[in-house]
């Protein structure tokens, strides 16, 4: 198996407060490809209880532009899969609830599956229904029971965190309605490979699904890859429809988006080796911009604190002295530590009170959102630094 080695790594949401440094959790952080189905995941596992614990502090709601996709998308499947008698759907990891909320409203039979408390309750409060457990084969029997088939399976940037992911698709399986789909977004391979995005890995993502591995995966447990369709968030996410088989035709996107991957190479060993000596160069260029802005007396703070930060900046070796502090809308976050790493999460508030000469943008995929939310940073001289594809400022 080729793999990359990223070194010693904590919880990419192990936001922690100063008294919990002294018992962090790290664990290696490395990613490899496998052989036989070229499936790329991590090679060590972090176990799901410590990962999505009650406090779990990404809230699928933090984002204008997600809250828009979510609701588009249960619209989407309210006009299409939920159109019978009485259907049903489910949602895997249904976070706060940010798709099911608008099932809900239309009052159609649903059910999340979230094991993170907080998370969970937030979604109780918007009126969803929600079962506090972790989904797999089991927990799938368990709703068939008590509810009946489902004609939508749903996940958004969940599947490919389950490590039991075999559990996953049994389950899946066992829960289908005869003409049901299991349909997820994730971020994409290609994607994460194209732009150098390599803060994608951390301890939540056991899988970096591309079309190849994603159909391989469905074949072996007797479903079928019917659809792909690319979407913009997270840098670059891919929508895979899974049905069972010879029930819905598959749509051309998916011979086309497998063609595509072979002629990149998507997945062989020597792109992965490619990808890996790219992310030691953006390591390099990102700590060598850092130390001559610092010793220049230039001031950097980091914008937007998401797991993706706690990667690049233990990675990167980029602690408080570099960037003293990042700001994040998430309530839960500020007033915490970035894991590992441990910069200070404050709230945007401080950031527009005494704007620094440059913000280093940890959430890149937001950078529209971001940067038209402060436009003023920029009119005022602020500069963005980004690192992905490469180290740039602008
Ligand atoms: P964001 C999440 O990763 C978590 P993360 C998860 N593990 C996953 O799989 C991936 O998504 C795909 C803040 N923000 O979305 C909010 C602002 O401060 O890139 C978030 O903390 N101001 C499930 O954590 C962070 O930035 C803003 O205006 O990498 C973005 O996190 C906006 C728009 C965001 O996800």
């Amino acid at each position: 198996m080729t793999s990359i080695d990223l070194g010693r790594h904590p919880r990419g949401n192990g936001f922690l407060l100063p008294e919990e440094v002294e018992n962090e959790f790290f664990f290696h952080l490395t990613v490899g490809m496998c052989d036989a189905c070229t499936m790329v995941q991590l090679q060590s596992e972090v176990p799901q209880e410590i990962r999505y614990h009650d406090a779990y502090p990404y809230h699928a709601s933090g984002s204008a532009v997600h809250r828009r996709h979510f609701e588009q998308n249960a619209r989407h499947f309210l006009d299409t899969e939920l159109t019978g008698p009485d259907p049903f759907i489910v949602e895997i990891g249904s976070n706060d609830g940010v798709m099911l909320a608008t099932i809900a409203q239309a009052g159609v039979r649903h059910l999340g599956v979230e094991p993170s408390k907080e998370v969970a309750e937030m979604s109780m409060a918007k009126g969803v229904r929600v079962l506090s457990e972790f989904f797999d084969e089991s927990t799938a029997g368990k709703i068939l029971f008590e509810h009946g088939p489902a004609d939508v399976v749903f996940g958004a940037n969940c599947i490919a965190h389950i490590a039991h992911l075999a559990s996953v698709f049994r389950g899946v399986e066992t829960l289908l309605a005869p003409n049901g789909v299991f349909v997820f977004e994730e971020p994409y391979l290609g994607s994460v490979v194209g732009q150098v995005a390599f803060d994608m890995i951390y301890d939540e993502h056991s899988f970096y699904f591309a079309v190849r591995s994603v159909q391989a995966m469905a074949a072996r447990f007797d479903l079928e890859l019917v659809n792909v369709e690319p979407l913009a968030l997270h840098g670059g996410t891919m929508r895979y429809t899974i049905a069972r088989p010879s029930m819905r035709t598959p749509t051309p996107a998916v011979g086309e988006w497998l063609a595509k991957e072979k002629e990149s190479r998507l997945g062989e060993k020597k792109t992965l080796e490619r990808f890996g000596v790219s992310v030691e160069r953006i390591r390099d260029d990102l700590n060598a911009l850092l130390r001559k802005i610092h010793a220049e007396g230039g001031r950097v703070v980091g914008y937007g604190a998401p797991a993706k930060a706690a990667t690049v900046t233990n990675y990167c070796g980029i602690g408080p002295d570099l960037v003293p502090f990042v700001c994040d809308s998430t309530p839960s976050k500020q007033g915490r530590l970035v894991a590992g790493s441990h910069i200070p999460v404050r709230s945007p508030e401080e950031f527009r009170a005494d704007y620094p000469e440059y913000a280093l943008l940890f959430a890149w995929n937001h950078a529209e959102e971001i940067m038209a939310n402060e436009k003023e940073f920029r009119e005022r001289g602020g500069r963005w630094i980004l690192y992905v594809p490469d180290v740039h400022i602008v």
